[in-house]
């Protein structure tokens, strides 16, 4: 990964900055908890944790405009709280409870929200990546100017649908920003393993797609990729891709032993790249918070996750009945 860090003093209010931290310390705790509360068997199934790469959806949704629209894998829960979902329903999701967004149904993977323009949720490798293209369809026939992010993995960008969706939707100039989170891993398998050019943001040059890569670590440099592939899908240009190099802390999954890699690279990761401890120093070198105003901002954001875990063990398990309800759309 390229050891890029924004070492001049960033062009950024203290707002604009304390904001930033907020919303990636809080999907840090969130996740934290969640896999707290896995452990401890309040939730089951899969849930796959985004911890590490909090930058990625917070820089990418600081260049947003209300009626953008968001569609993503498995990995999921930061993409959620970053585009302004309820940590109550998402955690009280996770636990399989009434309170959550899909009712307790769906769980980490399948949760949606039609007022915050999030589109879920995909198990299914790379299936998203079409359904994103559809939803900039959608946005391109109803000229309403919005834009679709479609996120995926570093090995869902090795998919076939994948391509066919990019030639359609250079093809018809699409709205949509293609977001390929490379995180260097596709569960226990490394992204030299299994690719063959490593430079993932140029899969777009055999249809016309420009492409950029960018530090996923370093949360201003995402913000600043981001406006710019807005505005061009914006002015009707079609697609852009940006490929965000980042990081997973944890395992793929909960029940990954991570065998794959050694302790060593996630320990330099984490002590040297880390997007929160980044805007954290920034904040304090730039005189924008005193340690004691950091650490109110920690307490504001625990208070937050916790009351979110409160709420996802308090809310009861869907009624019997409700195995029958949301099969079927309503006509
Ligand atoms: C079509 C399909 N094939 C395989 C799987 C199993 N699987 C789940 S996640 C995953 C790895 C995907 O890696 P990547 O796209 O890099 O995303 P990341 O997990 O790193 O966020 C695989 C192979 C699946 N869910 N769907
Ligand atoms: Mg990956």
């Amino acid at each position: 990964m390229a050891a890029r860090r924004t070492t001049k003093k960033p062009n950024v209010s203290k707002e604009e900055l304390l904001g930033y931290y907020k919303d990636m310390l809080l999907i840090r705790r969130f996740e934290e908890k969640a896999g707290q509360l896995y452990g401890m068997g309040l939730i089951g199934g899969f849930c796959h944790l985004y911890i590490g790469q909090e930058a990625v959806v917070v820089g990418l949704e600081a260049a947003t405009e209300e009626g953008d629209k968001r569609i993503t894998s498995y990995r999921d829960h930061g993409h959620m709280l970053a585009c302004g979902m309820d940590p109550k329903g998402v955690m009280a999701e996770l636990t399989g409870r009434e309170g959550g967004y899909s009712k307790g149904k769906g769980g980490s993977m399948h949760m949606f929200s039609k007022e915050k323009h999030f589109y879920g949720g995909h198990g299914i490798v790379g299936a998203q990546v079409p359904l994103g293209a559809g939803l900039a369809f959608a946005d391109k026939y109803n000229e309403n100017g919005r834009v679709t992010f479609t996120y995926f993995g570093d090995g869902a960008a090795n998919q076939g649908q994948v391509y066919e969706t990019f030639n359609m939707a250079a093809l018809w100039q699409l709205p949509v920003i293609f977001v390929i989170e490379n995180n260097q891993y596709a569960m226990g398998t490394s992204q030299q393993r299994s690719t063959s050019s490593q430079e993932i943001y140029k899969r777009g040059e055999a249809f016309g797609i420009p492409g950029e890569a960018v530090d996923g670590m370093d949360v201003l440099a995402v913000k600043a990729a981001s406006e710019k592939a807005v505005a061009h899908c914006r002015s009707g240009k079609g697609p852009y891709i940006l490929e965000v190099k980042t990081y997973r802390y944890r395992g793929h999954s909960m029940s990954d032993p991570a065998k794959y890699r050694t302790r060593e690279e996630v320990q330099k990761m984490r002590d040297e790249r880390d997007p929160i401890e980044g805007v954290r120093q920034l904040l304090l070198t730039g005189k924008h918070a005193t340690e004691e105003e950091l650490k109110a901002v920690d307490k504001e954001i625990k208070d937050i996750v916790n009351e979110s875990a409160e709420f996802s063990k308090q809310s009861p398990e869907p009624a019997l009945e409700e195995l029958w309800t949301d099969i079927y759309a309503e006509a």
